[in-house]
């Protein structure tokens, strides 16, 4: 077994040797392994969001106001006509509230807006969606988390994975708290329905051809795709296809919970800041030193400076060599301000650590398989911090490829479909020290969003004293290989227990709040205590960066409250000094958001047969993205979600008020109605407007067979259209 290493180390040196040649010119590549044995175990890749298909409804309390204390049937139908869904009455439920049901299920942003015109009807007190609640253990729903093999490398170590980050016990205590940014210098972000917006990054590639962007240096951090032709990066090199790898290890990090799409992150609640230092062929030194610099918060010159610096800062890149003196000053510089740089050690299959992860202050991560066992392609040294799972086969593993499904299993996380430019989002498997660094670097930010108190020193302690023994059979128990592996596996379970027995940790009860101007808001935060020792003492302090002063009430309670301003995001941290001296603190962020506000609409005239088309707007203060929507539209009628009204007037002669609404990002809306007279006006009512002077497109007088989008044109054929319209419209008329 001794020899077989040894053999294997020497081959994968000579194949290192040919790396490292035919990638002279440039500094650091992408630490994902080849996925050589792409197995076809994927988990499904889910196009939807969970489906909803009960309300609950409650009356107003006082008879004779609309709909009042008891539903029927009778008045249920008048709902259904209101929400403009089939609703059928279920069953009382206590204190004053229905149970309805949609006869088919909905997608949950559908049951949203159903709710929503519920409650602006007026008609009922409140409407909300019947929601399946979670048990207080957090084990995630998500598809690709519980597909097999699915992500066994979050799960506990059992069976025949012993390689698992243990993280469903740490679930329970944290999810990251929204405060908490993980810089990750990548490839850049693709926009993922499985991942938070992220935080406003920058694209530090200096060169035009490595960007593939059309430029250098800019606030865009997207990722256009790092494909490249036969010859294109050295003479002789390969073709490949996009990696994406920046989009994977966020999603490793940071990958929504819970939410019925891919699998998860490992801290859901904290925001990813995506620096783009990866492209075409690799990155240079130059570009990824000052990234780190600005990551962290540090002036960069002719770069605007970082509004959100990070404590953690994962770099899944790398290229052999000792530690550059660039990367080691930039190192050292963001280590003197308590971040924390977390580097994956490379996939040279080789005994020693490539650089930036080699350099002082670094935390070098290796990479394990499913078996617990080192990587085959993961380097090794004296540098190494922890292991953490990075797939594919272990190295001492002698028929890796026949048990593939057991052995050789890959780490799922996020992906696009794009060989070239960008397609449509996907989940991934990868192999590689890339993978296992992001598994260190979200668990660091659990630990920050428990007690952010913490240093450096402190935190790589924790992981090293908390680390699981390598399998005896590993090729990390090898004499050999004795202080090359670090102290072990990654446990986050461990780790977290580690931090509560140190002092106390505060779980933030009210992490991320979304209230309204001049809401009482409650900041929340249970203190776990380590044991016998109670705190003495709590703080609650507001950030300095918050866009205006509050004053705090309780602020010395683990409760305190303010009035919501008007506007802005605020920040709050608690801190907890227990009778050892032991210090916890943690933030959590109070957002204020406005209701939108619709742009009167004047009332519309239409001849019958005609087409409306207008475009309705409304604003919202906070500048968030509104989606527009209606109930009970006339036949024929249209509202897009962007607010495009279109109607060809074939209901009856009559007015019409036509309720409309647009909503924010949280679920707040604002209502409206358009006013629409249809009358028998025969030829061309070339009128309307209406929306004052906001550019509506009017009222386009065209065949409907023509309703592409232009203005109709006045010419033969129209009249001779809307005169057999006229006909067949008094025709059905008379009925
Ligand atoms: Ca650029
Ligand atoms: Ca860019
Ligand atoms: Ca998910
Ligand atoms: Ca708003």
């Amino acid at each position: 077994m001794h020899l077989y290493f040894a053999q294997h180390r020497l081959r994968a040196s000579i194949f290192l040797f040919c790396l490292s040649l035919s990638f002279a010119l440039t500094s650091a590549i992408a630490q994902t392994a080849p996925l050589r044995k792409a197995g076809s175990r994927l988990p499904p890749t889910p196009k939807f969001e969970p489906l909803i298909d009960r309300l609950i409804v409650t009356p107003h309390p006082i008879r004779g106001s609309k709909i009042d204390t008891q539903l029927t049937q009778g008045k249920t139908a008048r709902l259904a006509t209101l929400a403009n869904v089939p609703l059928t009455l279920d069953r009382k439920l206590s204190g004053r509230a229905h149970l309805l049901r949609l006869n088919a299920p909905v997608t949950s942003s559908e049951a949203r807006a159903i709710a929503a015109r519920l409650r602006h009807s007026g008609e009922v007190m409140n409407a909300e969606l019947d929601l399946m609640m979670q048990a207080d253990s957090v084990l995630p729903n998500d598809p690709g988390y519980s597909a097999s093999p699915g992500q066994w490398h979050y799960m506990a170590p059992t069976g025949n994975n012993l390689g698992g980050a243990d993280l469903p016990g740490s679930w329970d205590l944290t999810l990251g708290s929204e405060t908490i940014n993980v810089a990750v210098l990548d490839t850049g972000y693709r926009p993922h329905a499985d991942l938070l917006s992220m935080l406003p990054g920058y694209d530090f590639i200096s060169y035009v051809s490595t960007a593939n962007d059309g430029d250098g240096r800019d606030a865009d951090a997207s990722d256009p795709g790092d494909f490249v032709a036969v010859g294109e990066c050295a003479r002789g090199s390969a073709a490949s296809h996009s990696s994406w790898h920046g989009t994977h290890v966020m999603g490793i990090v940071a990958a929504l919970m819970n939410n019925g799409l891919y699998g998860t992150g490992i801290a859901p609640h904290v925001r990813i800041l995506p620096v783009r230092v990866l492209g075409k062929c690799g990155g240079y030194t130059s570009d990824i030193a000052d990234a780190l610099r600005w990551a962290a918060g540090i002036d960069v010159p002719n770069v605007p400076r970082n509004a959100y610096p990070a404590r953690i800062i994962n770099l899944s890149l790398g290229s052999s060599g000792t530690c550059s003196d660039a990367f080691q000053r930039a190192i050292d510089d963001v280590n003197a301000l308590g971040a924390i740089v977390v580097i994956s050690s490379g996939n040279g299959a080789s005994s020693a650590v490539n650089q930036p992860a080699n350099c002082r202050g670094a935390l070098a991560i290796t990479a394990h398989a499913v078996d617990g066992d080192n990587a085959e392609y993961a380097n090794i040294g004296p540098e190494v911090i922890v292991s953490a799972p990075g797939g594919g086969c272990g190295t001492v593993a002698t028929n890796c490829f026949s048990i593939y499904s057991s052995n050789g299993a890959a780490v799922y996380s996020l992906g696009n479909a794009g060989t070239t430019t960008q397609g449509l989002d996907t989940g991934a498997w990868k192999i590689g020290t890339s993978m296992a660094a992001p598994h260190v670097a979200g668990t660091i930010a659990l630990m920050l969003s428990l007690n952010a108190s913490l240093d450096r020193a402190e935190i790589i302690s924790m992981l090293r004293a908390s680390a699981r023994p390598p399998p005896p059979s590993g090729a990390c128990a090898l004499v050999a290989n004795a202080g090359l592996c670090g102290a072990g596996l990654l446990d986050a379970l461990s780790t977290l227990n580690a931090l509560r027995a140190r002092g106390p940790v505060i779980q933030m009860e009210t992490d991320s709040q979304v209230v309204a101007p001049a809401a009482n808001v409650l900041l929340r935060g249970s203190v776990r205590t380590a044991d016998g020792h109670p705190i003495v003492s709590y703080r609650w302090r507001a950030a300095a960066s918050n866009p205006a002063s509050v004053s705090l009430l309780n602020a010395d309670q683990p409760v305190a409250s303010f009035i919501a301003p008007a506007l802005g995001r605020y920040v709050f941290t608690l801190e907890a000094i227990d009778s050892a001296g032991a210090v916890a603190t943690a933030s959590a962020s109070v957002r204020i958001n406005n209701l939108p506000v619709t742009e009167p609409v004047a009332e519309q005239q239409l001849g019958w047969g005609s087409r409306l088309q207008l475009q309705l707007r409304a604003t919202d203060v906070d500048g968030d993205a509104l989606v527009f929507h209606a109930s009970a539209l006339p036949d024929g009628a249209s509202l897009s979600a962007t607010g495009l009204f279109t109607w060809s007037g074939t209901a009856p002669v009559g007015s019409y008020r036509i309720p409309w609404y647009a909503s924010d990002a949280y679920g707040e809306s604002a209502q409206a109605e358009l006013m629409v007279t249809v009358s028998e006006a025969i030829g061309n009512t070339e009128d309307i407007g209406g929306v004052g002077n906001v550019g509506n497109v009017g009222t386009i007088n065209a065949p409907i067979a023509s309703s592409g989008g232009g203005g109709g044109s006045l010419d033969g054929d129209l009249t001779l259209w809307s005169l057999a319209l006229l006909a067949l419209g008094r025709r059905i008329r008379r009925h």
